[in-house]
């Protein structure tokens, strides 16, 4: 846990804290050190009589407006006392029927109060100012709310059980080790204390430069699965793109005809493949267009693939490559591919090899393709499992990731500077200087927790969350 950044006494918020619309319970809630006094004018009890409201307690209430008297709602209404609450202040919460008109008199009433709408966000950032959370967990709690995927949330939920923080302490830890055995050495060089020789140096900073670096890499996952990937299904007209789209989600979304040409618009559907949130794009197959209106799907083709996260490139089984998809190979290169073989119910006993391999382990050497039938549904489950390898990565592991950039661009400059250390230390630099390294990398670390965040990295991660949380 962070010592507390912040300790000076902040004002009262209040937000609805419950989506916008209609609902079967709204919720306003308030935090800071006048969240009590504030409500308590507007509450009374089911006879009329003053409320007192029990720490930790829900409490029935009417909702009255304390000028008129008038009868709002009825309500449950929680206090939590601080430091026991979500934001590490007094909290009172106020639970009242989903309604977006009375909700917005509730609120109003409250601003009356002298009470101040809170900003995107800024309930968890006060958890955070207050030292209750880090700023992973404070980021956790906002990819909870916003995960696309079952498995999104789940790896929100380990981040914000501070999973993800527990992994980067003992990294920190071993880090200071480093610089502490390094100042004492420099302290006390003069009093004949022994210097850390280079090899034992060496082998210390690979402790943290081993850790940094498997955890640089959860970024990869981490992201997929947090942010999603654009799937892109491109291929020569009557490949079975759509044929294929279509089993992928599970129903017949796109149009399939025996006829070359059929997909014209892009066509994209939301999935979830193995966890990770995909937007699936049936494309327009690739030709000399024949008309206005098929030249133009192309062109939306083109742009798909430009801008797809990974390409799922689909070949007919029976066919050599043709030269457009031979360019298409060649521009791949490098990027995120996967090739399907499709119509591998076509392929004859006789002549069971397809006719594209020999062209594709020329040209992408690393595709393996998957061979399969989209009207069958033979090979479909590799196809899947293929997929799911290439958006997760094979690096199998039930380690919290890295899930945002912000996190990456910490934590891949704390290495950098760890390596360049490793690099100082074993070119025999003197301590100094490899200290100076340290010292960087240690910072990246603590801006990773939060720790010692600027105010405009703060403001930047906060602004990211919705009102009311
Ligand atoms: N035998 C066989 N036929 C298939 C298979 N997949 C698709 N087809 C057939 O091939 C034809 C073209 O399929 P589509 O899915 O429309 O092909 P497409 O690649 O989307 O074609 P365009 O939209 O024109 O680019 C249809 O008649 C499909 O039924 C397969 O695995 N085996
Ligand atoms: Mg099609």
């Amino acid at each position: 846990m962070p010592e507390p950044a912040q300790t000076e006494a902040l004002d009262t918020i209040a937000a609805i804290a419950t989506p916008p619309g209609r609902g079967g319970v709204g919720m306003v809630r308030l935090s800071g050190p006048e969240a009590l006094a504030s409500s308590l004018p507007l509450l009374q009890g089911a006879s009329g009589q003053p409320v007192v409201l029990a720490p930790a307690q829900a409490t029935y209430c009417r909702l009255l407006d304390p000028a008129t008297g008038v009868l709002l709602d009825e309500a449950v209404v929680t206090f939590f006392r601080a430091p026991r609450s979500y934001t590490g202040e007094d909290v009172v919460e106020i639970a009242a029927h989903g309604s977006p008109v009375l909700l917005d008199r509730l609120l109003r009433l409250l601003l009356a109060a002298g009470v101040r709408l809170a900003a995107p966000g800024e309930f968890t950032e006060r958890a955070f100012l207050s030292g209750r959370i880090d700023l992973i967990q404070a980021e956790a709690v906002r990819d909870l709310i916003e995960a696309q995927t079952q498995l999104g949330a789940q790896l929100a939920a380990q981040q914000l059980g501070g999973a993800l923080s527990r992994r980067v302490l003992p990294i920190k830890q071993t880090l200071m080790g480093v610089i502490a055995t390094l100042e004492a050495g420099i302290d006390f060089a003069e009093d004949d204390t022994p210097v850390l020789s280079t090899d034992a140096l060496l082998r210390q900073l690979h402790v943290v430069v081993s850790p940094l670096s498997a955890l640089e890499r959860s970024f990869a996952r981490g992201r997929s699965i947090r942010e999603g990937v654009t799937l892109a299904i491109v291929g020569r007209p009557n490949a079975g793109k759509s044929s294929l789209f279509n089993r992928l989600i599970d129903r017949e979304r796109a149009i399939v005809t025996p006829e070359p040409g059929t997909t014209r618009d892009t066509v994209q559907e939301r999935l979830s493949i193995s966890g990770v949130p995909v937007e699936l794009i049936d494309t327009a197959g690739l030709r000399e267009a024949a008309g206005e209106a098929e030249r133009m799907g192309i062109e939306k083709s083109r742009e798909a693939l430009a801008d797809a996260g990974l390409v799922l490139l689909v070949l007919d089984s029976k066919e050599a490559l043709n030269d457009e998809e031979t360019t298409l190979l060649r521009a791949a290169a490098g990027r995120p591919l996967l090739i399907a073989l499709n119509k591998s119910d076509l392929l004859l006993a006789t002549a069971p090899v397809p006719a594209a391999l020999t062209g594709i382990a020329a040209l992408a050497p690393d595709a393996s393709p998957v061979l399969c039938s989209a009207l069958t549904g033979a090979g479909l489950e590799d196809l899947r499992a293929a997929l799911a390898r290439r958006l997760l990565g094979t690096e199998h592991s039930e380690q919290p990731m890295l899930t945002s950039l912000r996190q990456h661009g910490a934590v891949a400059e704390a290495l950098r500077r760890a390596e360049a250390a490793s690099e100082a230390a074993a070119a025999g630099l003197p301590h100094e200087v490899i200290l100076l390294d340290l010292y960087s990398a240690l910072r990246e670390l603590d801006a990773l927790t939060g720790a010692t965040a600027p105010d405009d990295i703060l403001h930047l991660v906060f602004s990211t969350f919705c009102i009311g949380k």
